[in-house]
């Protein structure tokens, strides 16, 4: 089994960032020796700080599936490294997966005049804290993106639409997130969940996946996963996701919600095993 998480409204609560309700399960995670990912929309320097927090020591996918960062310690986890360029930065080995920041805001220049929209790269930090309830050091760790920008949508739901379309036209892609508008360069949360199963399977052998998220920005992911869970939100109603042959909706919100979630697929998983091993 290998666990793959959103974090804003799923592992963390929507609207204080806490994970308290979900240490349970997190400290059951450890005690079995199961991976798990953390598959975010949050940059690397937010992650990094949140690793700690948490005691995570598996890999982690930024941005939104743009970046995947392997701790250089991890190595002897993975039975392989997954294909692709990977350079090393911070005591990660980095893989990036979609368009840079700088190609992204480029992009999105010739259509700043059409629309009623104000992306990370002309809030204030001020401003971003006022959005979100993040402290001023976490909102910072926030705007340090290189590969997606987020943007706050301003105008109508039809010039949104349009919108869509134009982004699209430009080889962007959009990913919707519990506050945010992500416009990506080429990636989302499912590939860059994909390559890095890679890295895990032997001999073709893959693990069981279990995946974990609240939003439209998770659905990729959630498609790939073996078991996927939707974690309720307390803001905006569940993302669809029809015809998947495992899919669990939770009862409670974000991290209360996670909690019995990983516990209940723990259990079930410990007591198959013990029934195998009969
Ligand atoms: C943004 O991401 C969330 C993900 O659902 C959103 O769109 O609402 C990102 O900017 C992330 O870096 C930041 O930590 C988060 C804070 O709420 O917002
Ligand atoms: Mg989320
Ligand atoms: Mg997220």
């Amino acid at each position: 089994i290998i666990l793959f998480t959103d974090l804003d409204g799923t592992l963390l609560d929507h609207h204080n960032y806490s994970f308290a309700p979900a240490k349970e399960a997190i400290a059951a995670l450890k005690q079995a020796g199961i991976a798990w990912i953390l598959n975010s929309s949050k940059t690397l320097a937010e992650l990094c700080e949140l690793r700690a927090e948490l005691g995570q020591v598996d890999p982690v996918i930024v941005e939104n599936g743009a970046g995947i960062a392997i701790p250089c310690d991890y190595r002897h986890r993975l039975w392989q490294l997954p294909d692709g360029d990977l350079h090393e930065q911070d005591g990660f080995l980095l893989k990036k997966t979609g368009r840079s920041r700088d190609e992204i805001l480029q992009l999105l220049q010739p259509l700043k005049a059409h629309y009623r929209y104000t992306g990370f790269a002309d809030m204030t930090t001020a401003t971003l804290c006022e959005l979100t309830g993040l402290p001023v050091g976490g909102a910072v760790k926030a705007m340090q993106r290189h590969f997606s920008e987020p943007i706050l949508w301003q105008d109508s739901e039809q010039a949104y639409d349009a919108f869509v379309c134009q982004v699209e036209a430009c080889g962007l892609s959009v990913l919707r997130g519990g506050r945010f508008i992500h416009i990506m360069g080429g990636a989302d949360k499912g590939r860059a969940m994909q390559w890095l199963l890679a890295g895990y399977s032997h001999a073709g052998v893959g693990l069981m996946s279990v995946a974990l998220g609240d939003s439209h920005n998770d659905l990729a992911m959630l498609e790939r996963a073996d078991i996927a869970v939707i974690v309720r939100s307390p803001v905006h109603a569940p993302p669809q996701l029809p015809d998947h042959p495992h899919l669990m909706l939770t009862e409670a919100t974000g991290p209360a919600g996670w909690n019995r979630a990983v516990l209940e697929i723990l259990n079930k998983y410990t007591r198959d095993r013990a029934g195998e091993n009969n």
